[in-house]
Protein backbone atom coordinates (compact mmCIF):
# COMPACT_ATOMS: atom_id res chain seq x y z
CA UNK A 1 0.00 0.00 0.00
CA UNK A 2 1.31 3.63 -0.87
CA UNK A 3 2.24 5.92 1.84
CA UNK A 4 0.18 9.27 0.95
CA UNK A 5 -2.90 9.95 0.83
CA UNK A 6 -3.58 10.23 -3.41
CA UNK A 7 -6.52 7.87 -4.14
CA UNK A 8 -9.57 9.93 -4.42
CA UNK A 9 -12.95 8.85 -4.42
CA UNK A 10 -15.93 10.98 -5.50
CA UNK A 11 -19.31 10.46 -5.12
CA UNK A 12 -21.90 12.77 -6.29
CA UNK A 13 -24.51 13.90 -2.98
CA UNK A 14 -27.66 12.50 -3.50
CA UNK A 15 -27.52 12.69 -7.41
CA UNK A 16 -30.62 12.03 -9.13
CA UNK A 17 -32.64 14.17 -6.32
CA UNK A 18 -29.36 16.89 -6.32
CA UNK A 19 -30.52 17.25 -10.22
CA UNK A 20 -33.89 17.98 -9.87
CA UNK A 21 -33.22 20.40 -7.39
CA UNK A 22 -31.06 21.96 -9.52
CA UNK A 23 -33.38 21.61 -12.13
CA UNK A 24 -36.60 22.97 -10.00
CA UNK A 25 -35.48 26.17 -8.50
CA UNK A 26 -39.04 25.61 -6.22
CA UNK A 27 -37.32 22.08 -5.52
CA UNK A 28 -34.42 23.41 -3.29
CA UNK A 29 -34.66 22.51 0.27
CA UNK A 30 -36.89 20.70 -0.14
CA UNK A 31 -38.11 16.53 0.12
CA UNK A 32 -37.61 15.25 -3.36
CA UNK A 33 -38.01 11.78 -4.19
CA UNK A 34 -36.61 10.51 -7.56
CA UNK A 35 -38.18 6.48 -8.72
CA UNK A 36 -40.63 4.77 -10.23
CA UNK A 37 -43.67 6.01 -9.63
CA UNK A 38 -46.43 3.90 -10.27
CA UNK A 39 -47.89 1.44 -7.45
CA UNK A 40 -44.93 -0.99 -7.58
CA UNK A 41 -42.52 1.40 -8.32
CA UNK A 42 -38.85 1.85 -6.03
CA UNK A 43 -37.23 5.01 -5.02
CA UNK A 44 -34.11 5.71 -6.54
CA UNK A 45 -32.65 8.08 -4.59
CA UNK A 46 -34.15 10.59 -1.79
CA UNK A 47 -32.91 14.32 -1.58
CA UNK A 48 -31.16 14.65 2.27
CA UNK A 49 -34.29 16.72 3.16
CA UNK A 50 -36.53 13.58 2.44
CA UNK A 51 -34.38 11.48 3.89
CA UNK A 52 -35.24 12.84 7.37
CA UNK A 53 -38.08 10.94 6.93
CA UNK A 54 -36.81 7.69 6.65
CA UNK A 55 -36.78 7.39 2.71
CA UNK A 56 -33.71 5.60 0.87
CA UNK A 57 -33.05 4.28 -2.47
CA UNK A 58 -34.69 0.80 -3.14
CA UNK A 59 -37.91 1.40 -0.09
CA UNK A 60 -41.05 0.89 -2.47
CA UNK A 61 -42.32 4.20 -3.33
CA UNK A 62 -45.79 3.19 -1.62
CA UNK A 63 -43.73 3.62 1.80
CA UNK A 64 -41.82 6.56 1.24
CA UNK A 65 -45.10 8.01 0.19
CA UNK A 66 -46.07 7.41 3.26
CA UNK A 67 -43.20 8.40 5.50
CA UNK A 68 -43.04 11.74 3.23
CA UNK A 69 -46.44 12.37 1.98
CA UNK A 70 -45.85 16.27 0.81
CA UNK A 71 -42.39 14.81 -0.80
CA UNK A 72 -42.19 15.73 -4.64
CA UNK A 73 -42.15 12.53 -6.30
CA UNK A 74 -40.23 12.29 -9.50
CA UNK A 75 -39.91 10.03 -12.31
CA UNK A 76 -35.78 9.64 -13.34
CA UNK A 77 -34.46 12.11 -16.64
CA UNK A 78 -31.82 9.33 -17.29
CA UNK A 79 -30.25 10.67 -20.63
CA UNK A 80 -29.13 14.00 -18.32
CA UNK A 81 -28.09 12.61 -15.37
CA UNK A 82 -25.54 10.33 -18.04
CA UNK A 83 -24.60 13.95 -19.54
CA UNK A 84 -23.72 15.50 -15.99
CA UNK A 85 -22.30 12.39 -15.19
CA UNK A 86 -20.03 12.41 -18.39
CA UNK A 87 -19.67 16.14 -17.31
CA UNK A 88 -17.85 15.23 -14.01
CA UNK A 89 -15.55 12.02 -15.27
CA UNK A 90 -13.89 14.88 -17.86
CA UNK A 91 -12.96 17.01 -14.80
CA UNK A 92 -11.94 13.94 -13.19
CA UNK A 93 -9.75 12.78 -16.28
CA UNK A 94 -8.62 16.16 -16.35
CA UNK A 95 -6.63 15.03 -12.83
CA UNK A 96 -5.23 11.86 -14.07
CA UNK A 97 -5.51 9.27 -16.74
CA UNK A 98 -6.50 6.64 -14.12
CA UNK A 99 -9.80 7.16 -13.49
CA UNK A 100 -12.31 4.25 -12.91
CA UNK A 101 -15.97 5.24 -12.96
CA UNK A 102 -18.21 2.77 -10.84
CA UNK A 103 -21.26 4.06 -11.79
CA UNK A 104 -22.91 7.45 -13.03
CA UNK A 105 -22.21 9.31 -9.64
CA UNK A 106 -19.17 7.54 -8.26
CA UNK A 107 -15.39 7.11 -9.35
CA UNK A 108 -11.89 6.61 -8.37
CA UNK A 109 -8.96 8.46 -9.43
CA UNK A 110 -5.42 7.57 -8.80
CA UNK A 111 -3.58 11.21 -8.25
CA UNK A 112 -0.39 10.10 -8.17
CA UNK A 113 -0.23 8.54 -11.63
CA UNK A 114 -1.72 11.88 -12.82
CA UNK A 115 1.08 13.40 -10.69
CA UNK A 116 -1.94 15.73 -9.46
CA UNK A 117 -0.88 14.73 -6.12
CA UNK A 118 2.44 13.78 -4.00
CA UNK A 119 1.57 14.01 -0.30
CA UNK A 120 -1.10 14.91 1.89
CA UNK A 121 -1.04 18.74 1.43
CA UNK A 122 -1.24 18.53 -2.52
CA UNK A 123 -4.00 15.44 -2.21
CA UNK A 124 -6.23 17.74 -0.40
CA UNK A 125 -5.56 21.08 -2.86
CA UNK A 126 -6.40 18.19 -5.41
CA UNK A 127 -10.00 17.48 -3.89
CA UNK A 128 -10.82 20.48 -3.08
CA UNK A 129 -10.03 22.31 -6.33
CA UNK A 130 -12.18 19.34 -7.86
CA UNK A 131 -15.54 19.35 -5.64
CA UNK A 132 -15.13 23.63 -6.76
CA UNK A 133 -14.84 22.75 -10.25
CA UNK A 134 -17.84 20.27 -9.90
CA UNK A 135 -19.95 22.96 -8.66
CA UNK A 136 -18.62 25.52 -11.17
CA UNK A 137 -19.27 23.31 -14.07
CA UNK A 138 -22.47 20.79 -12.86
CA UNK A 139 -23.88 23.27 -10.39
CA UNK A 140 -23.96 20.25 -8.02
CA UNK A 141 -22.14 18.88 -5.02
CA UNK A 142 -19.90 15.91 -4.42
CA UNK A 143 -17.74 14.10 -1.52
CA UNK A 144 -14.49 13.28 -1.66
CA UNK A 145 -12.34 11.01 0.09
CA UNK A 146 -8.68 10.77 0.46
CA UNK A 147 -6.71 8.02 1.74
CA UNK A 148 -3.59 5.11 0.65
CA UNK A 149 -6.25 2.57 -0.64
CA UNK A 150 -9.51 2.41 -2.99
CA UNK A 151 -11.47 1.07 0.41
CA UNK A 152 -10.35 3.97 2.26
CA UNK A 153 -11.05 6.59 0.08
CA UNK A 154 -14.33 5.11 -0.55
CA UNK A 155 -15.09 5.16 3.13
CA UNK A 156 -13.56 8.59 3.76
CA UNK A 157 -16.19 9.68 1.26
CA UNK A 158 -18.76 8.27 2.90
CA UNK A 159 -18.06 10.08 6.31
CA UNK A 160 -17.60 13.25 4.05
CA UNK A 161 -21.10 13.00 2.74
CA UNK A 162 -23.28 15.62 2.19
CA UNK A 163 -20.73 18.34 0.32
CA UNK A 164 -17.46 17.72 2.09
CA UNK A 165 -14.11 16.13 1.88
CA UNK A 166 -11.85 13.76 4.75
CA UNK A 167 -8.86 12.68 4.18
CA UNK A 168 -7.38 9.17 6.09
CA UNK A 169 -4.21 9.90 7.09
CA UNK A 170 -1.87 6.81 6.71
CA UNK A 171 -1.28 5.11 10.05
CA UNK A 172 -4.67 5.84 11.27
CA UNK A 173 -6.74 3.25 8.98
CA UNK A 174 -6.78 0.69 11.32
CA UNK A 175 -7.74 2.56 14.68
CA UNK A 176 -10.65 4.14 12.53
CA UNK A 177 -11.99 1.10 10.99
CA UNK A 178 -12.19 -1.00 14.32
CA UNK A 179 -15.25 0.29 15.52
CA UNK A 180 -16.91 0.04 11.97
CA UNK A 181 -19.93 -2.41 11.03
CA UNK A 182 -18.31 -5.26 9.14
CA UNK A 183 -21.07 -3.78 5.86
CA UNK A 184 -18.62 -1.17 5.77
CA UNK A 185 -15.88 -3.41 3.98
CA UNK A 186 -16.74 -3.62 0.25
CA UNK A 187 -17.83 -7.26 -0.65
CA UNK A 188 -19.71 -7.56 2.75
CA UNK A 189 -23.41 -7.26 1.34
CA UNK A 190 -26.38 -8.33 3.36
CA UNK A 191 -26.38 -12.48 3.35
CA UNK A 192 -22.62 -11.86 4.35
CA UNK A 193 -23.58 -9.83 7.11
CA UNK A 194 -25.84 -11.74 8.56
CA UNK A 195 -24.17 -15.18 8.48
CA UNK A 196 -21.18 -12.91 10.03
CA UNK A 197 -23.44 -12.07 12.83
CA UNK A 198 -24.57 -15.29 13.44
CA UNK A 199 -21.24 -15.80 14.05
CA UNK A 200 -21.09 -12.90 16.53
CA UNK A 201 -18.96 -10.79 14.79
CA UNK A 202 -20.63 -7.15 13.81
CA UNK A 203 -16.94 -4.88 13.69
CA UNK A 204 -14.67 -4.79 11.55
CA UNK A 205 -12.43 -5.47 15.26
CA UNK A 206 -14.74 -8.68 15.18
CA UNK A 207 -13.50 -9.51 11.56
CA UNK A 208 -9.66 -9.13 12.44
CA UNK A 209 -10.03 -11.01 15.88
CA UNK A 210 -11.44 -13.46 14.74
CA UNK A 211 -8.80 -14.39 12.42
CA UNK A 212 -8.14 -15.44 8.86
CA UNK A 213 -8.73 -19.42 9.56
CA UNK A 214 -12.15 -18.61 11.11
CA UNK A 215 -13.22 -16.04 7.89
CA UNK A 216 -11.94 -18.69 5.94
CA UNK A 217 -14.25 -21.68 7.52
CA UNK A 218 -16.97 -19.18 7.48
CA UNK A 219 -16.83 -17.84 4.14
CA UNK A 220 -14.89 -19.87 2.20
CA UNK A 221 -11.25 -19.61 0.84
CA UNK A 222 -11.14 -16.72 -1.60
CA UNK A 223 -13.54 -14.51 0.55
CA UNK A 224 -12.45 -15.13 3.67
CA UNK A 225 -8.85 -14.05 3.20
CA UNK A 226 -10.01 -10.74 0.82
CA UNK A 227 -11.87 -10.15 3.94
CA UNK A 228 -9.46 -10.75 6.48
CA UNK A 229 -7.04 -8.42 4.39
CA UNK A 230 -9.51 -5.64 4.26
CA UNK A 231 -9.84 -5.53 8.15
CA UNK A 232 -6.19 -5.01 8.62
CA UNK A 233 -7.05 -1.94 6.14
CA UNK A 234 -4.50 -3.90 3.37
CA UNK A 235 -5.94 -3.13 0.23
CA UNK A 236 -3.73 -2.86 -2.77
CA UNK A 237 -6.21 -2.86 -5.59
CA UNK A 238 -4.73 -0.61 -8.29
CA UNK A 239 -6.92 2.46 -9.86
CA UNK A 240 -7.40 0.65 -12.91
CA UNK A 241 -9.18 3.10 -16.31
CA UNK A 242 -10.74 0.26 -17.67
CA UNK A 243 -12.52 -2.63 -15.72
CA UNK A 244 -10.00 -5.50 -16.32
CA UNK A 245 -12.58 -8.09 -15.34
CA UNK A 246 -15.17 -7.85 -17.74
CA UNK A 247 -16.92 -10.95 -16.07
CA UNK A 248 -15.68 -13.33 -13.50
CA UNK A 249 -16.94 -16.95 -14.70
CA UNK A 250 -15.85 -20.56 -13.63
CA UNK A 251 -16.23 -23.51 -15.83
CA UNK A 252 -15.75 -27.69 -15.44
CA UNK A 253 -14.68 -29.79 -18.20
CA UNK A 254 -15.86 -33.49 -17.74
CA UNK A 255 -14.07 -36.20 -18.06
CA UNK A 256 -16.68 -38.15 -19.25
CA UNK A 257 -19.93 -36.72 -20.75
CA UNK A 258 -22.54 -35.85 -18.22
CA UNK A 259 -26.14 -37.16 -18.99
CA UNK A 260 -28.13 -37.30 -15.97
CA UNK A 261 -30.56 -34.16 -15.65
CA UNK A 262 -30.50 -34.14 -12.10
CA UNK A 263 -26.58 -34.04 -11.75
CA UNK A 264 -26.17 -31.56 -14.55
CA UNK A 265 -28.34 -29.19 -12.15
CA UNK A 266 -26.20 -30.08 -9.34
CA UNK A 267 -23.42 -29.10 -11.10
CA UNK A 268 -24.67 -25.71 -12.35
CA UNK A 269 -25.46 -24.95 -8.53
CA UNK A 270 -21.83 -25.99 -7.34
CA UNK A 271 -20.39 -23.27 -10.71
CA UNK A 272 -22.64 -20.74 -9.48
CA UNK A 273 -21.08 -21.05 -6.28
CA UNK A 274 -18.11 -20.72 -6.76
CA UNK A 275 -18.80 -18.23 -9.40
CA UNK A 276 -19.96 -16.09 -6.17
CA UNK A 277 -16.71 -16.62 -3.86
CA UNK A 278 -14.79 -15.16 -6.50
CA UNK A 279 -16.93 -12.32 -7.46
CA UNK A 280 -17.29 -12.04 -3.14
CA UNK A 281 -13.16 -12.50 -3.10
CA UNK A 282 -12.64 -9.28 -5.28
CA UNK A 283 -15.36 -7.34 -3.33
CA UNK A 284 -17.64 -7.53 -6.88
CA UNK A 285 -21.24 -8.19 -7.89
CA UNK A 286 -22.75 -7.90 -11.36
CA UNK A 287 -26.27 -7.57 -13.25
CA UNK A 288 -26.03 -10.48 -16.08
CA UNK A 289 -25.74 -13.77 -15.33
CA UNK A 290 -24.14 -16.03 -18.05
CA UNK A 291 -24.52 -19.95 -18.27
CA UNK A 292 -22.12 -22.14 -20.59
CA UNK A 293 -22.80 -25.59 -21.84
CA UNK A 294 -20.86 -27.40 -24.39
CA UNK A 295 -22.76 -30.43 -25.37
CA UNK A 296 -21.14 -34.18 -26.57
CA UNK A 297 -20.80 -32.23 -30.21
CA UNK A 298 -18.73 -29.67 -29.19
CA UNK A 299 -21.40 -27.26 -30.05
CA UNK A 300 -21.19 -24.51 -27.28
CA UNK A 301 -23.53 -22.29 -26.36
CA UNK A 302 -24.36 -19.24 -24.36
CA UNK A 303 -27.14 -18.15 -22.18
CA UNK A 304 -27.74 -15.08 -20.14
CA UNK A 305 -30.38 -13.31 -18.02
CA UNK A 306 -30.14 -9.66 -16.89
CA UNK A 307 -31.05 -8.70 -13.29
CA UNK A 308 -32.06 -5.03 -12.54
CA UNK A 309 -29.63 -4.53 -10.56
CA UNK A 310 -25.87 -6.36 -9.15
CA UNK A 311 -25.77 -9.24 -7.37
CA UNK A 312 -23.64 -11.55 -5.37
CA UNK A 313 -26.23 -12.79 -3.47
CA UNK A 314 -25.70 -16.91 -3.65
CA UNK A 315 -29.70 -18.07 -3.84
CA UNK A 316 -30.47 -15.44 -6.57
CA UNK A 317 -27.28 -16.61 -8.82
CA UNK A 318 -28.07 -19.66 -8.24
CA UNK A 319 -31.32 -19.48 -9.48
CA UNK A 320 -30.79 -17.52 -12.20
CA UNK A 321 -28.26 -19.96 -13.37
CA UNK A 322 -30.71 -23.15 -13.22
CA UNK A 323 -33.44 -21.13 -14.75
CA UNK A 324 -31.35 -20.54 -17.32
CA UNK A 325 -30.39 -24.67 -17.77
CA UNK A 326 -34.21 -25.23 -18.10
CA UNK A 327 -33.88 -23.56 -21.83
CA UNK A 328 -31.30 -25.74 -22.80
CA UNK A 329 -31.41 -29.25 -24.34
CA UNK A 330 -28.57 -31.31 -23.03
CA UNK A 331 -30.12 -34.57 -24.83
CA UNK A 332 -26.78 -36.54 -25.64
CA UNK A 333 -24.44 -35.49 -23.08
CA UNK A 334 -22.79 -31.71 -21.44
CA UNK A 335 -18.53 -32.15 -21.87
CA UNK A 336 -18.22 -28.40 -19.98
CA UNK A 337 -20.69 -26.37 -18.02
CA UNK A 338 -19.89 -22.69 -16.89
CA UNK A 339 -21.24 -19.98 -14.85
CA UNK A 340 -20.69 -16.54 -14.93
CA UNK A 341 -21.30 -13.39 -13.90
CA UNK A 342 -20.58 -9.57 -16.18
CA UNK A 343 -21.98 -6.21 -15.93
CA UNK A 344 -19.86 -5.65 -12.82
CA UNK A 345 -19.85 -3.12 -9.98
CA UNK A 346 -18.50 -2.80 -7.15
CA UNK A 347 -21.66 -2.08 -5.22
CA UNK A 348 -25.13 -4.65 -4.44
CA UNK A 349 -28.69 -3.62 -5.04
CA UNK A 350 -30.28 -6.63 -4.10
CA UNK A 351 -32.88 -4.87 -2.27
CA UNK A 352 -33.75 -2.85 -5.17
CA UNK A 353 -34.80 -5.89 -7.58
CA UNK A 354 -35.83 -8.34 -4.91
CA UNK A 355 -38.69 -5.75 -4.42
CA UNK A 356 -38.85 -4.72 -8.08
CA UNK A 357 -39.68 -8.42 -9.30
CA UNK A 358 -42.95 -8.01 -11.19
CA UNK A 359 -42.69 -4.72 -11.71
CA UNK A 360 -44.43 -3.34 -14.92
CA UNK A 361 -42.08 -2.88 -17.65
CA UNK A 362 -43.08 0.60 -18.36
CA UNK A 363 -41.94 1.33 -14.56
CA UNK A 364 -38.55 -0.25 -15.19
CA UNK A 365 -35.77 2.56 -15.18
CA UNK A 366 -33.57 1.50 -18.31
CA UNK A 367 -30.72 3.41 -18.33
CA UNK A 368 -29.57 5.16 -21.45
CA UNK A 369 -33.24 5.26 -22.51
CA UNK A 370 -34.48 9.06 -22.44
CA UNK A 371 -38.24 9.22 -21.14
CA UNK A 372 -38.40 12.49 -23.15
CA UNK A 373 -37.65 13.92 -26.07
CA UNK A 374 -38.40 14.28 -29.71
CA UNK A 375 -38.11 10.50 -30.32
CA UNK A 376 -40.83 9.86 -27.42
CA UNK A 377 -43.59 8.54 -29.71
CA UNK A 378 -46.90 10.76 -29.77
CA UNK A 379 -49.40 8.86 -27.83
CA UNK A 380 -53.14 9.72 -29.25
CA UNK A 381 -53.87 11.70 -25.50
CA UNK A 382 -50.63 12.42 -23.83
CA UNK A 383 -49.20 10.83 -21.05
CA UNK A 384 -47.69 13.51 -18.77
CA UNK A 385 -45.23 11.97 -16.11
CA UNK A 386 -44.27 14.23 -12.78
CA UNK A 387 -40.81 15.81 -13.80
CA UNK A 388 -40.89 15.70 -17.70
CA UNK A 389 -39.54 18.70 -19.25
CA UNK A 390 -42.16 20.64 -21.24
CA UNK A 391 -43.02 24.61 -23.53
CA UNK A 392 -45.65 26.44 -23.40
CA UNK A 393 -46.16 29.13 -26.41
CA UNK A 394 -47.42 31.62 -23.74
CA UNK A 395 -45.51 30.52 -20.67
CA UNK A 396 -42.21 29.18 -21.33
CA UNK A 397 -40.20 26.25 -20.02
CA UNK A 398 -41.85 24.17 -17.19
CA UNK A 399 -42.13 20.43 -15.86
CA UNK A 400 -44.86 18.70 -15.00
CA UNK A 401 -45.79 18.82 -11.47
CA UNK A 402 -48.63 16.26 -11.61
CA UNK A 403 -51.40 14.73 -13.90
CA UNK A 404 -54.73 12.86 -13.74
CA UNK A 405 -58.66 13.16 -14.40
CA UNK A 406 -57.79 14.96 -17.53
CA UNK A 407 -55.25 17.27 -16.10
CA UNK A 408 -52.11 18.92 -16.27
CA UNK A 409 -50.49 20.83 -13.45
CA UNK A 410 -47.01 22.39 -14.66
CA UNK A 411 -44.60 24.67 -12.91
CA UNK A 412 -43.39 27.03 -14.87
CA UNK A 413 -39.25 27.81 -14.10
CA UNK A 414 -36.25 26.99 -15.43
CA UNK A 415 -32.51 26.04 -13.38
CA UNK A 416 -31.63 30.02 -14.19
CA UNK A 417 -35.00 31.62 -12.82
CA UNK A 418 -36.71 32.08 -9.33
CA UNK A 419 -39.26 29.58 -8.22
CA UNK A 420 -42.16 29.77 -10.87
CA UNK A 421 -46.10 29.61 -10.89
CA UNK A 422 -48.08 26.50 -11.05
CA UNK A 423 -50.41 26.17 -13.92
CA UNK A 424 -53.12 23.76 -14.72
CA UNK A 425 -54.23 22.64 -18.29
CA UNK A 426 -56.43 20.22 -20.04
CA UNK A 427 -53.86 17.38 -20.31
CA UNK A 428 -54.69 17.24 -24.35
CA UNK A 429 -53.64 21.12 -24.09
CA UNK A 430 -52.62 22.54 -27.71
CA UNK A 431 -49.44 24.32 -27.00
CA UNK A 432 -48.02 22.03 -24.45
CA UNK A 433 -45.59 20.03 -25.51
CA UNK A 434 -42.65 17.88 -24.37
CA UNK A 435 -39.23 19.58 -24.16
CA UNK A 436 -35.59 18.91 -23.67
CA UNK A 437 -33.79 19.44 -20.40
CA UNK A 438 -32.29 22.92 -19.82
CA UNK A 439 -28.89 23.45 -18.52
CA UNK A 440 -28.07 23.44 -14.49
CA UNK A 441 -25.30 26.27 -14.78
CA UNK A 442 -25.39 29.68 -17.14
CA UNK A 443 -23.51 28.80 -20.59
CA UNK A 444 -19.48 29.06 -20.59
CA UNK A 445 -20.19 31.27 -23.77
CA UNK A 446 -22.63 33.62 -21.74
CA UNK A 447 -20.05 33.97 -18.60
CA UNK A 448 -17.21 34.67 -21.03
CA UNK A 449 -19.28 37.54 -22.91
CA UNK A 450 -19.76 38.57 -19.48
CA UNK A 451 -16.25 39.64 -19.21
CA UNK A 452 -15.21 41.03 -22.40
CA UNK A 453 -18.36 43.24 -20.96
CA UNK A 454 -16.69 44.32 -17.81
CA UNK A 455 -12.94 44.93 -19.87
CA UNK A 456 -14.49 47.16 -21.80
CA UNK A 457 -16.43 48.74 -18.87
CA UNK A 458 -12.70 49.07 -16.70
P1 LIG B 1 -25.68 6.76 -4.77
O1 LIG B 1 -24.38 7.46 -4.98
O2 LIG B 1 -25.66 5.46 -4.05
O3 LIG B 1 -26.69 7.67 -3.97
P2 LIG B 1 -26.95 9.23 -4.09
O4 LIG B 1 -25.95 9.89 -4.99
O5 LIG B 1 -28.37 9.44 -4.50
O6 LIG B 1 -26.81 9.75 -2.61
P3 LIG B 1 -25.46 9.83 -1.74
O7 LIG B 1 -24.36 9.33 -2.60
O8 LIG B 1 -25.31 11.28 -1.39
O9 LIG B 1 -25.73 8.99 -0.55
O10 LIG B 1 -26.37 6.49 -6.16
C1 LIG B 1 -26.23 7.39 -7.24
C2 LIG B 1 -27.51 7.41 -8.05
O11 LIG B 1 -27.80 6.10 -8.53
C3 LIG B 1 -28.71 7.83 -7.23
O12 LIG B 1 -28.86 9.24 -7.19
C4 LIG B 1 -29.83 7.14 -7.92
C5 LIG B 1 -29.20 5.88 -8.50
N1 LIG B 1 -29.54 4.70 -7.66
C6 LIG B 1 -30.61 3.92 -8.02
O13 LIG B 1 -31.25 4.17 -9.04
N2 LIG B 1 -30.94 2.85 -7.23
C7 LIG B 1 -30.26 2.55 -6.08
O14 LIG B 1 -30.60 1.60 -5.37
C8 LIG B 1 -29.14 3.37 -5.72
C9 LIG B 1 -28.36 3.09 -4.47
C10 LIG B 1 -28.82 4.43 -6.54
MG1 LIG C 1 -23.99 9.52 -4.73
MG1 LIG D 1 -22.72 6.52 -5.96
Amino acid sequence: MRNAPTILHLDMDAFFASVEQASKPSLRGKAVVVGGIGPRGVVATASYEARVFGVHSAMPTAQARRLAPNAAYLTPRFALYRSISDQVMALLRQLSPLVEPLSLDEAFVDLEAGDAARDEASAREAGARLRADIRAVTGLTGSVGLAASKMLAKIASERAKPDGLVLIEPGTERALLSPMPVRTLPGVGPATGDHLRRAGITTVLDLSEAGEDELVRLLGKAHGHALYAMALARDDRPVVAEREAKSVSVEDTYAVDIHDRLRIGLEVRRLADRCVRRLRGAGLSGRTIVLKVRRYDFSTLTRSETLRGPTDDPTVIREAAARLLDSVDTTGGVRLLGVGVSGLADYTQEDLFAQAAGEPAEETPEEGVPDFGPERPEPAAPEWRAGQDVRHPEYGHGWVQGSGLGRVTVRFETPLSAPGRVRTFRSDEAGLEPADPLPLVAQVEAAVEGETEDGMRG
